[in-house]
């Protein structure tokens, strides 16, 4: 018999007294919740789930129907649980506290709905990423606020993402490593299907929008000048280059075969402080990331140090195979 992710989650409390049962409880809540999204994420046109909404979110981004839909399945699953003090998303400007008729927990749990929202009309992969973080020990007893979020990523209790690609997967650490579940429609249950996954620390490819190219700040325009200059460059040897237009595809890419993800702070005013979310799309990710092996910055820190100030607040990320991450570190320490 395979384990099954509520095994897997058993298995972690009892032999590494990792995770209390109510952070057990918020995981398999969170994961019940990625199969609904899966199903609507599936049913696409039969159900009425593509297209746009025509509402912006408060990045000021267009709402794709299932951005909201897959928001709504997440706290309706989340807030009855009595595991939560709060859930925080990207697509609502202001944290969303536990009603008071439901009981409240200890756990603050921050997310990104639908990850790759661009993929959806084209059927392209998209995914949910998590995070979950515990309420400070003061906010006991009183409503909670957003700056109860405001917690560094090496805070983080446990998170994970689901890739609704060919297979529906469910990669999660609890700071135990990385461990890779599957969908299994006909049982309804997580499957395991690999575990203690590590990240080469070198590679021969690289992710990143090369339409961003004129925009770059030099060190990244460097970097990636040495790798197209393939084996007759600095690097001496060929690179290949992907881009899915979801963090999800391109980060499982890379759990998978190695590989260094970019998306950098760049020129463009909207950009200037990067483009992907630091709570709900960077920490969790670097999380992931760095106990698989690898190594998460925003180009020069580590991810997982930053003090956030705000819940939408977006960062560079640099993130992958040790050795590539290193390079592009040094990049930014010699030219900037
Ligand atoms: P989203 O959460 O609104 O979908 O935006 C995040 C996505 C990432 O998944 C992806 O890496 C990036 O935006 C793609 O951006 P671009 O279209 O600029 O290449
Ligand atoms: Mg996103």
């Amino acid at each position: 018999m395979r384990t099954t992710l509520s095994q897997f989650l058993i298995e972690q409390q009892r032999k590494e007294g990792v995770i209390p049962p109510e952070l057990r409880l918020l995981i398999e809540i969170v994961a019940r919740a990625c199969k609904v999204i899966a199903h609507n994420v599936n049913k696409g046109a039969i159900s009425g789930t593509l297209g746009s909404l025509g509402t912006e979110n408060v990045q000021g981004e267009v709402q794709k129907k299932l951005d909201v839909i897959a928001n709504e399945i997440l706290i309706q699953t989340n807030e009855w649980g009595g595991h939560l003090a709060a859930l925080a998303s990207e697509e609502m400007e202001a944290i969303h506290p536990i009603p008071n008729r439901y009981p409240k927990g200890e756990y603050l749990l921050v997310y990104d709905p639908i990850d790759g929202s661009s993929n959806i009309d084209v059927n392209g992969c998209v995914g949910t990423i998590f995070s979950v973080l515990k309420a400070p020990a003061d906010s006991t007893g009183r409503e909670m606020q957003e700056k109860d979020f405001l917690q560094a990523g090496s805070r983080q209790v446990a998170a994970g993402y689901t890739i609704y690609g060919p297979q529906t997967l469910l990669i999660l650490t609890v700071g135990t490593g990385v461990y890779v579940f599957a969908l299994d429609r006909e049982l309804g249950s997580w499957i395991m299907v690999e575990e203690k996954l590590t990240i080469p620390e070198d590679t021969n490819e690289f992710s990143i929008n090369m339409s961003n190219q004129r925009h770059w700040h030099a060190p990244v325009a460097k970097y990636i000048d040495e790798c197209l200059a393939g084996r007759e460059g600095p690097r001496g040897r060929d690179f290949n280059m992907r881009w899915c237009a979801s963090m999800v595809a391109d980060v499982h890419r890379i759990l998978t075969r190695g590989g260094i993800f970019m998306y950098p702070a760049d020129r463009r005013e909207k950009v200037k402080s990067g483009k992907l979310r630091l709570m709900y799309e960077a920490n969790p990710m670097a999380f992931i990331i760095e106990q698989a092996g690898g190594v998460a910055t925003d180009g020069t820190n580590r991810i997982l140090e930053i003090a956030p100030v705000g819940l939408h607040q977006r960062t560079g990320v640099v993130l992958g195979s040790r050795n590539e991450v290193e390079r592009v570190r040094d990049l930014h320490r010699e030219l900037v």
